[in-house]
């Protein structure tokens, strides 16, 4: 039987234009979509746009457009910035398609008839930069005497008829959801919030609006369209099908993996599960949030004009080098800042002197002695074999930290292995091997070979373009790049391509020399 894995990032709202922020999140699922594909799992990796809702309705009346048209034009554009980054993303929902309104409209009717919606009237403080409804308590009082959400954003007074999801039934089902799954929810930390939140107690759930109407109508009463968030967070089932549970991605469901940053956990980790609950679907295995990124010490913000295109940073730096930069500066789960020398820092530590010049020496020296042809596989002595052996460990080492998200560790794990290549040539030192011994000296060169293969598989889902450039060089075909193909030696004799380097060193255009 085939293993599937589902894994989604948020739906990006469409008043803005996609940042830094989103390509995080969004490359962050799309290196664990890919390694899970190399590991063997038939993967379901979807994101997409969240286009309803007030703020996205005054976002087009400030633009001078009509909803739907901002919608295509930011929609279009979150497409072209994954096409940027290399997302590899299965499939792009839409809040605004025909089978999204279709499954969220059928998960309320699902909790109506359950017993879980009331028609009441809402009357309290609601942040519309967050969409998202505060308690009295929960709010900040500034200095001036202005109060604000949590977060920062200004809150207002809403008062109007409203349908209500019974938030308040659901608090100890939650709470024995985060005692019996700690997994449901990390890091630990952020599941710490969560359980300390629902103990503070749960209200009902204002789910529905009536001072607008940029929304999905609610089924059988149309002067209400549904609550953004939980138009948005039906998307995980609408996708996949929902409520056609005979659709062929029905299976995918429930998801392994709901990757959110920090600000949205709330909705995903308290009202999602209570949602299905209600509905009585069953739950996502895991919700996890990662942390926030600050640019050049600054939060980024449009007032700011600091806010960073991706765009921008791969056609000055190269795209491998900053989703390199992005999932390893950050430890996952952690927060970070983002400047101009760290990423130069990176590029030329760990890409150009540690990986690069590994890979380029090594090739170098096979074109040069060796005729360009991979070396047979000698006898190993007790070095190559401790190499090969740290080097043949990274996948499933790797695959445990990607399955607990810990993406920065597994890349610091292909580190040590890339370290141990490094004082390996080091010590072998196969140059001087030419005269006294060529033999050793091809068979150190091809155990370098079958290290960086491992080492370049296991990086390809972080780094996919010159991962794939990687293995071209080393012999590797296109049908030998998966986890498991590394169990079967590459045929000696092949010829490899002339050696380029992969990873040149970064030079500031006006630093001195
Ligand atoms: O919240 N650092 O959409 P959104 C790291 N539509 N990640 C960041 C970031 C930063 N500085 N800024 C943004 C919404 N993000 C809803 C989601 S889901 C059913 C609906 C990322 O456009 C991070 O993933 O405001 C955060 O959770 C998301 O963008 C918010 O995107």
């Amino acid at each position: 039987m085939t293993r599937r894995y589902y894994v989604t990032t948020p739906i990006y709202y469409v008043n803005g234009a996609p940042h830094i922020g989103h390509a995080y999140t969004s490359v962050a699922a799309d290196v664990i979509a890919r390694f899970k594909r190399l590991a063997g799992f038939d993967v379901f990796f979807l994101t997409g746009t969240d286009e309803h809702g007030q703020k996205v309705e005054q976002a087009a009346q400030a633009a001078g457009m009509t909803p739907i048209a901002l919608a295509d034009r930011v929609a279009a554009d979150f497409r072209d910035m994954y096409d940027a980054m290399a997302i590899s993303y299965d499939d792009f929902i839409r809040t605004t398609e025909p089978r999204h309104a279709e499954g969220a409209s059928a998960l309320w009717k699902k909790l109506e008839e359950n017993g879980h919606i009331y028609l009441g009237a809402y009357e309290g403080w609601y942040a519309l930069r967050d969409e998202c409804f505060y308690q009295e308590d929960e709010l900040i009082t500034r200095p001036d005497g202005t109060r604000v959400a949590p977060t920062g954003a200004p809150v207002e007074w809403v008062k109007e008829p409203s349908y209500f999801f019974r938030l308040s039934d659901f608090a100890d089902r939650l709470l024995e959801l985060y005692e019996k799954h700690p997994g449901f929810v990390e890091p630990s930390s952020r599941r710490n919030e969560v359980i300390s939140f629902v103990r503070g107690g749960l209200r009902d759930l204002s789910i529905s609006r009536t001072s607008f109407n940029w929304g999905i109508p609610v089924p059988g009463d149309p002067k209400h369209v549904m609550y953004v968030w939980v138009d948005a967070l039906a998307n995980y089932l609408s996708a996949v099908g929902y409520p056609d549970e005979s659709a062929p991605r029905w299976d995918f469901w429930p998801a392994n993996l709901h990757l959110v940053g920090k600000d949205i956990l709330r909705f995903h980790a308290i009202y999602w599960p209570a949602l299905l609950m209600g509905a009585g679907l069953a739950l996502p295995e895991r919700v996890f949030s990662h942390g926030w990124w600050t640019i050049e010490g600054q939060k980024m913000s449009k007032s700011l004009g600091n806010v960073v295109d991706p765009r921008d940073l791969v056609k000055e730096f190269g795209l491998d080098p900053i989703r390199f930069f992005l999932m390893r500066e950050m430890p996952f789960g952690g927060d970070s800042d983002l400047s101009r020398k760290a990423i130069i820092t990176r590029m030329n530590v760990e890409l150009a002197n540690d990986l690069g010049n590994l890979a380029q020496r090594t090739l170098s020296q096979i074109a040069r002695n060796c005729g360009g042809v991979l070396p047979e596989r000698g006898v190993h002595t007790a070095e190559d074999t401790a190499l090969l052996a740290q080097a043949s460990l990274l996948p499933e080492i790797m695959e445990g930290q990607i399955d607990r998200q810990a993406l920065t560790d597994a890349l610091e794990e292909v580190w040590k292995v890339i370290r141990a290549s490094n004082a390996y040539i080091d010590h072998q030192a196969p140059w001087a091997l030419k005269k006294t011994d060529p033999q050793r000296m091809a068979d150190v060169l091809r155990v370098l070979v079958d290290g960086l293969r491992v080492i370049a598989t296991v990086l390809q889902p972080y780094m996919p373009r010159s991962m794939d450039a990687m293995l071209t060089q080393l012999g590797v075909e296109a049908g030998e790049r998966s986890f498991a193909a590394l169990d079967v030696p590459l045929p000696a004799g092949r010829t490899l391509p002339a050696p380029k380097g992969i990873f040149p060193r970064f030079v500031e255009a006006d630093a001195t020399p």
